[in-house]
């Protein structure tokens, strides 16, 4: 092992990856390869806190594996497995299950919004998710966890384990910080500007897949909510608008003000279709190497199974000193 600090972070398979996904989370861990020791991985065990069809999950995983690879991920820098490949996990949520506590998890505002959504299956699973993320983000002592948002207070909670773990017995786990950028860390829906843009949304007009087609996103762009005024200008109770602006400038490299000052006199109209067109021009490159490598599945199956055993090695090493720590015997 080199000197450099470790990042994890994960995505959960849990239908197409989106525009938010990417500029919130992906983007970043493809930016930090070369300065950390990255280890990535596709949650499918998270993903199934709510019900998934077990065929298009299997396409799901895959296919989440492929994108990520397209947007970036180097698996000669980076390791990138599929986390139920790897036992250690699912072991350690276990363990930490019983170092957390009822209240802590009753205050997830994740759990709370996903109890809303299904309402006839609200399970265990779902209620301790965010064990089984601090299990994923401990077991390899990470420094930093790259995440958008929305995925906050779940970090707080993994370093309130991992404290609570470590002042019950004596210092095992590192205690992670949030990486959450500047820009784009919570991109909103196109149809609901209050509501972040999800993956799993029932609305498809209400995200951008990374895989849509061009003229797809160039329709959805268009429909995208905004106000009844005209200007293209950053400012409170422009909902929309500052969501479009947040997505151009991500993409751009633009400031807010650059962006008003491009738009001057303009309606939404041209607005819309520059965005659209900025985001198309970022994603055609990525679904070219996409489609390429959904070509390649013997390509893929060897690289995640590879990459599993590396990241079963460094697992256990954290999940044996947990269990001896707690009193289990070899
Ligand atoms: P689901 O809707 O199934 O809960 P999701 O779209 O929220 O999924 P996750 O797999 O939970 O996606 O998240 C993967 C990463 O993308 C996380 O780091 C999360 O914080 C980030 N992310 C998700 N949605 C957004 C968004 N709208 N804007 C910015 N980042 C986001
Ligand atoms: N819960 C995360 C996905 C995830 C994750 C993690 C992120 C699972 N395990 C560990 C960071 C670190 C989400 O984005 N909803």
């Amino acid at each position: 092992m080199n000197d450099k600090k470790t990042i994890f972070s994960a995505i959960q398979p849990s239908g197409t990856i989106t525009l938010g996904n990417y500029l919130g989370a992906l983007k970043n861990w493809v930016n930090l390869q070369d300065d950390y020791n990255c280890i990535f991985s596709v949650a499918d065990l998270h993903a199934i806190t709510v019900r998934q069809d077990p065929k298009t999950l299997r396409k799901n995983i895959l296919q989440a594996y492929a994108l990520l690879i397209a947007c970036g991920i180097d698996l000669q820098k980076s390791i990138f497995f599929i986390q139920s490949h790897v036992p250690a996990h699912s072991e350690l949520a276990w363990l930490l299950n019983c170092y957390t506590q009822f209240g802590e998890l009753s205050r997830m505002t994740q759990f709370k919004a996903k109890s809303l959504i299904h309402k006839n299956d609200i399970n265990a699973g779902l209620f301790t998710y965010p064990c089984l993320m601090a299990a994923d983000i401990l077991l390899y002592q990470s420094d930093l966890v790259p995440v958008g948002a929305d995925q906050k207070q779940h970090l707080e909670l993994s370093r309130d384990i991992a404290l609570r773990f470590n002042n019950t017995y004596s210092p095992t786990f590192k205690i992670p910080d949030p990486y959450i950028a500047k820009t784009g860390a919570k991109i909103m829906s196109l149809q609901d500007p209050s509501k972040k843009m999800s993956k799993s949304d029932a609305n498809v007009n209400a995200f951008i897949g990374i895989l849509d087609d061009p003229d797809v996103i160039m329709k959805k762009f268009k429909r995208a909510v905004t106000d009844s005024q005209a200007d293209v200008r950053f400012a409170q109770g422009k909902d929309g608008v500052n969501n479009l602006m947040s997505i151009y400038s991500c993409v751009t490299g633009l400031s807010y003000e650059q962006i008003e000052q491009q738009f001057a006199g303009k309606g939404y109209g041209d607005f819309k279709t520059c965005v659209a067109q900025a985001v198309i021009d970022m994603l055609i490159p990525i679904q070219d190497e996409f489609k390429h490598l959904m070509k390649d599945k013997a390509y893929l199956e060897e690289s995640y199974r590879n990459h599993a055993q590396t990241a079963m090695k460094i697992s256990y090493k954290t999940l044996a000193k947990v269990k001896r720590k707690i009193g289990f015997i070899s």
